[in-house]
């Protein structure tokens, strides 16, 4: 064996020569990898006892992709695309050999190899779109190549991994070899080659499935149109096509030039450096200060949810999901069934549309089991309560599982606002309490609130954290107050927008420049889908507020077909003049004359309170970080990711400009806009809130 450099090994099995990389934590290509790629290929090609070359890495991954985080400064290091020209021109073939995941120019790298192996349980995939690129290394004009335009498109586009076995369908993989022997299994399959004499399979000289697509712009046409709604707002989907298009319609060598072009154009631009910001913050959510990684954790082998409705179903398919049992209780019999069948009806939807198949449904579903008896809880190492929004019921529930629930259990409560610690002042063991804050609908949002009480303990958070990766969520640990982080900053918007539909906006022109925005609804749409009865007392109701008039005229949102909006049999929303009499009637008897509210106002007013709130947030330390807020707001609450969350868009805007506005609101419009102490700090010190680290 022979070392080529910290991170690239060349070793010889007989007549094979076998380049190693091994970079952790996921063989990104860092200057030194492409360095250990170039002189191992070139040591490799040169030795004249080695017949073939595989390629393959030690750890848990295959090459993941260039290494993000030298994106934006100066390239050292050898050329990506000298490496690739050095595989593809090799006089001797060349096997890539992939475990994990051979991502973005992870799977450009093996795209050059000449023939490709992997394992049943590795991935491919062109991710880059997820951070605002397009793969730079060749992947858009070779992918195409191999998988067809079709496929290429929907590939780059979504960012998809995509499974070994379909890998292989498709000829993106040549041969797969059993788990756990993937170096012996590309060694032997190195040689099969030279025995055979097989050829050296350049991808970029496939044109078939290019040529085929030539003179079919409705290809791409289509495609655009049938995915419009998911791409709005982004730039490098639409970047991927052109890239696509110019696989088929230009020679190789100037789709190549396209590409790079490109490439430079949303590398340079400011959504990809807000989407790279964002999964660096995404990952930096799991470092926290005082609870390190070595923390011991508690197995997690039980889980029990109480409360089968919308929440408590939801919550517990997310462990069944992982293959973790769950029970679930419920006060009535009836409630219980109907909220197992709810889950049943999302599994089966699930599998109609293609993401398992019944086979897993079944499997799903016989992890879960319905119970009407809380002591049925006493076996399970984490119980999530997940009952009605209300203080004295949940120190109730709380109280009955300090008695029930075996000693070292993890109680967690699902609330979204309540506080923590008066929850576990009603057990024993508070320092067993935590607060797990799912968002609805808890199968899909990836957001997942971790509420650390007072007395919570290491053990407990660091189990929590490692949970929700686990299920496939994005832990982010919050302090207590009320609505913790993101409803806490939600309820600042939602205050400016009643009072700017009671000073001359309308519902439709709040939720339009918010959309705008980015976000996938404005509040006024997203109050009409959730219902504008929850928390809603009929009884209580004395049409004092807009909510109270128009839940008493049973518009209550989508559900009964009005709310602000008036909505057709498709659930589609137009503006509604009921709602806007309503409005000018509350208006004219408050004495109110209507204004004109800018778009400008109305998107200031509805984000700026927020950036606000959050660094009184920070000040409190209810936030660990600025990036971990805006994880919250990119996973629960739709921010457009290519503005990176609400305080790494007020870095960009400048947190000057954010502090002048909030004066000048203030003067005009009261203490609702009163700046933080942070932000006042923060603008004297000329800092952004990125600087505090
Ligand atoms: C690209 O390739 C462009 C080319 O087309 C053009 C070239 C010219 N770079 O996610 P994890 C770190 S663009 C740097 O928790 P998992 C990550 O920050 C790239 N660092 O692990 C974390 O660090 P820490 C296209 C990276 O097992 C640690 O690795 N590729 C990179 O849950 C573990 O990460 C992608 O977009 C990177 N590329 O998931 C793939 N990747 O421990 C991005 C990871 O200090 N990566 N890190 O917090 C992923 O999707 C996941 O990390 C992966 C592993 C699935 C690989």
């Amino acid at each position: 064996m022979t070392a080529i450099n910290p991170v690239a090994d060349l070793s010889r099995d007989g007549d094979i020569a076998v380049l190693t990389l091994n970079s952790p934590p996921v063989n990104a290509l860092s200057a030194n990898v492409r360095d250990g790629l170039a002189e191992g290929f070139k040591q490799a090609i040169a030795d004249k006892d080695a017949k073939a070359i595989v390629l393959i890495c030690e750890g848990r991954t295959f090459i993941a992709g260039a290494d993000i985080s030298e994106f934006g400064g100066a390239m050292k290091g050898a050329s990506l695309h000298d490496v690739q020209a050095a595989m593809e021109n090799s006089p001797k073939p060349v096997v890539a050999a992939i475990h994990g995941t051979a991502l973005g120019g992870g799977l450009e790298v093996a795209l050059c190899a000449h023939y490709r192996v992997a394992v049943p349980s590795a991935k491919c995939g062109l991710p880059e779109v997820n951070i605002g690129l397009l793969p730079g290394a060749g992947g858009t004009q070779r992918l195409p190549r191999i998988a067809g335009v079709e496929k290429a498109l929907e590939m780059v586009t979504s960012g998809q991994h995509v499974p070994a076995k379909e890998c292989l369908a498709m000829g993106l993989i040549d041969e797969i070899v059993p788990e756990g022997s993937l170096r012996d299994g590309a060694i032997a399959f190195a040689r099969k080659i030279v025995a055979e004499k097989r050829p050296l399979v350049k991808v970029r000289e496939n044109n078939a499935k290019v040529e085929a697509a030539r003179g079919k712009p409705e290809i791409f046409q289509n495609f655009r149109k049938a995915n419009a709604r998911k791409f709005r707002g982004f730039m490098a989907p639409e970047y991927n096509i052109r890239c696509i298009e110019a696989a088929v319609n230009q020679p190789f060598e100037e789709g190549l030039a396209t590409e790079r072009k490109l490439f430079g154009e949303v590398m340079t631009g400011p959504q990809s450096a807000a989407q790279r910001y964002a999964f660096f913050a995404e990952r930096q959510c799991n470092k926290i200060p005082d609870v390190p990684a070595e923390t011991p954790t508690i197995p997690v082998k039980k889980v029990g949810v109480i409360g089968a409705g919308t929440m408590g179903g939801g919550i517990s398919m997310n462990f069944a999901n992982a293959g973790i049992p769950v029970t679930i209780v419920e006060v009535k019999k009836d409630a219980l069934e109907r909220g197992l069948s709810v889950v049943r009806k999302n599994y089966e939807n699930s599998a109609k549309r293609g993401r398992f198949t019944m086979e897993d449904v079944e499997k799903r579903m016989g992890l879960l089991k319905g119970s009407l008896n809380l002591e049925d809880l006493a076996d399970c190492d984490l119980i999530i309560e997940a009952v009605f929004e209300r203080m004295d019921i949940k120190k109730d529930v709380f109280a009955k599982l300090d008695k029930i629930a075996k000693q070292g259990a993890i109680l967690a409560s699902n609330t979204s606002y309540l506080n923590i610690d008066e929850i576990a002042s009603a057990t024993k063991r508070p320092e067993s309490v935590i607060g797990l804050h799912f968002f609805s609908p808890a199968n899909v949002m990836r957001l997942l609130e971790i509420v650390r009480g007072e007395k919570t303990t290491k053990t407990v958070i660091a189990t929590a954290m490692q949970l929700a990766k686990k299920i496939g969520k994005v832990g982010v640990l919050v302090g207590v107050c009320p609505g913790f982080v993101g409803n806490r900053m939600l309820a600042q918007r939602s205050r400016e927008a009643q009072k700017m539909i009671l000073e001359g906006a309308m519902p439709w022109d709040v939720d339009r420049v918010l959309y705008d925005f980015g976000f996938p609804m404005g509040p006024f749409a997203m109050g009409d889908l959730a219902g504008l009865d929850i928390g809603w007392v009929k009884e209580n109701s004395r049409g004092e507020t807009l909510r109270d008039v128009l839940c008493e005229m049973d518009r209550r949102g989508q559900k009964t077909g009005a709310g602000y909006y008036d909505y057709d049999e498709n659930r589609k929303a137009t503006p509604s003049p009921i709602t806007e009499k309503i409005i000018k009637d509350f208006m004219a008897k408050a004495g109110t004359n209507p204004r004109t509210i800018s778009d400008e106002e109305i998107l200031e007013r509805s984000i700026f309170p927020m950036i606000n709130e959050g660094a009184k947030i920070l000040e409190e330390g209810k936030a660990i970080r600025a990036s971990d807020i805006d994880t919250v707001w990119i996973n629960g609450y739709g921010w457009p990711v290519y503005r990176g969350g609400p305080m790494y868009y007020a870095d960009q805007i400048g947190l000057d400009k954010v502090l002048t506005k909030m004066k000048a609101y203030q003067a005009q419009m009261g203490d609702a806009f009163k700046p933080a102490a942070l932000l006042e700090k923060l603008v004297a010190e000329k800092k952004k809130f990125a600087d505090l680290r």
